[in-house]
């Protein structure tokens, strides 16, 4: 049973309209899960501990008799780390090395330090940087617990100065993931509850007496988590809601097939809903990497999903030129970008709407995935046109900074006084007036 993509052609006269339908995408927002996320919350705000356990145990089917028993010790984080082969463990080590190293530049390069500034007057002004006091990381436990995002999630937070990491996971039937324990213990998160759920995002925004509350909620979880994340948004900050995994291969025609065909392998097997698009000047080689996914699909292990996702949002589209392909990634603002080139930096610069870059043939978007440095959490859904990677920036907020000098009173109290009596604001107005000398 072979498979064929979608082919596009920008020369087609519809080409516009079938590249919307290609992208279109929305994600179900189900009434009745929010609805259920509706009554969990409350029942947590109201009965706290009680209600996390009740629906923990109900949910992930164990029988513990309190949320403090749900909190895995330091030492199990330690024991879950010390029982990797030691391949596994470097490897581990080795990523989160690199992720740290990543971020620690993010933080010295992105005005993290804040700022002030003196006016002729003396009056002082400036933005003062400080990182969030607590965050919540919510890791899934089902078949998209992965590792790699616990360590995405927990190292920019601790790069930026977060004093406490709360982690929450599921475990269905009491099974725990093991690597996922050993990524929180590299990671340096603070405690975990083996809690998940809608209840568990409630637990963190809204404090119970064992969970503190956190002041924002980041990672991914289904569709009961995003539920309840967006409902408790503006008590707690949150991170992104991800939609699908997506990537977009720009090739000149020249990279392996076989190479091509995994990338978007890659992402396929994330998901049925995930979105891999290939964008080639060169038909003969799009009919190439179509054969290399026929021969290889059936040796991977999640050959279902592949076939799935590929079927119903893979694309193929051939296109006049790499400055057309540039123009269209642009349109697309793919959340992995690959550009399996001869001159990748030459159409890099052409691109402005992408949530992360792969430059070159060999720049598998894999790696990006587990250890090249940068955040793997990254807007998806087009949403690229507007937003950024996972960084050390969401864990910290800004204050501004005013100290006005007394000559400065003199001279911003007129304007501000102006102001406000144009407003109707007397008290405003006042305020500033009593601080003008009087002549
Ligand atoms: N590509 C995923 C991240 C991931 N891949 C985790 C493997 N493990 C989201 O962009
Ligand atoms: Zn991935």
């Amino acid at each position: 049973m072979s498979i064929t993509l979608r082919k596009l052609d920008s020369s087609h006269p519809d080409f516009n309209a079938q590249l919307s339908a290609v992208l279109a995408f929305e994600a179900e927002e189900d009434h009745a899960i929010d609805q259920a996320v509706v009554g969990i919350l409350a029942d947590v705000k109201a009965r706290g501990d009680a209600a996390v356990l009740d629906c923990t145990n109900r949910f992930d089917r164990l029988s513990a008799d309190s949320v403090a028993s749900l909190e895995l010790k330091r030492e199990e984080l330690q024991a879950a780390l010390d029982g990797l082969s030691p391949v596994r463990r470097a490897a581990l080590q080795a990523a989160a090395d690199r992720v740290r190293a990543y971020h620690e530049r993010q933080k010295q390069e992105c005005g993290s330090d804040g700022f002030t500034y003196r006016e002729a007057d003396g009056t002082l002004l400036g933005q003062k940087v400080t990182p969030l006091d607590r965050v919540g990381i919510y890791v899934p436990g089902g078949k998209a617990a992965y590792p790699s995002s616990v360590l995405m999630n927990a190292i920019p937070a601790k790069v930026a100065g977060v004093q406490e990491i709360i982690m929450v996971v599921p475990t269905p039937n009491g099974v725990k993931n093991e690597l996922v324990l050993a990524a929180a213990a590299i990671a340096g998160v603070d405690r975990v509850f083996t809690i998940g759920g809608a209840q568990a995002v409630a637990a963190l925004a809204y404090g119970t007496a064992t969970i503190p509350q956190v002041d924002k909620i980041v990672g991914p979880g289904n569709a009961y988590v995003a539920a309840a994340k967006r409902r408790v948004f503006g008590i707690v900050g949150i991170d992104m809601i991800a939609g699908p995994s997506e990537i977009l291969v720009l090739c000149d025609g020249s990279t392996d097939p076989d190479w091509v065909a995994m990338d978007l392998f890659s992402q396929a097997e994330h998901d049925e809903l995930a979105q891999s698009i290939l964008v080639c000047p060169d038909s003969a080689y799009i009919e190439k990497v179509e054969a290399s996914i026929n021969r290889q699909l059936a040796d991977m292990p999640r050959h279902e999903v592949i076939r799935t996702s590929l079927t119903n949002r893979g694309a193929m589209i051939k296109v006049r030129s790499m400055e057309e392909a540039c123009t269209i990634a642009n349109t697309i603002a793919a959340e992995h970008l690959e550009i399996s080139a001869e001159n990748p930096q030459q159409w890099g610069d052409q691109v402005r709407h992408a949530g992360a870059m792969f430059l070159g043939r060999f720049t598998s978007e894999s790696l990006g995935d587990y250890c090249a440095g940068p955040n793997h959490v990254l807007p998806t859904s087009r949403t690229a046109r507007f937003s950024s990677p996972l960084g050390v920036y969401d864990f910290q907020k800004r204050s501004s900074i005013i100290q006005v000098s007394e000559a400065g009173a003199q001279t911003l109290g007129k304007i501000a006084a102006e102001l406000a009596y144009g407003e109707g604001l007397q008290a405003h107005a006042q305020s500033a007036e009593y601080r003008l000398r009087k002549s």
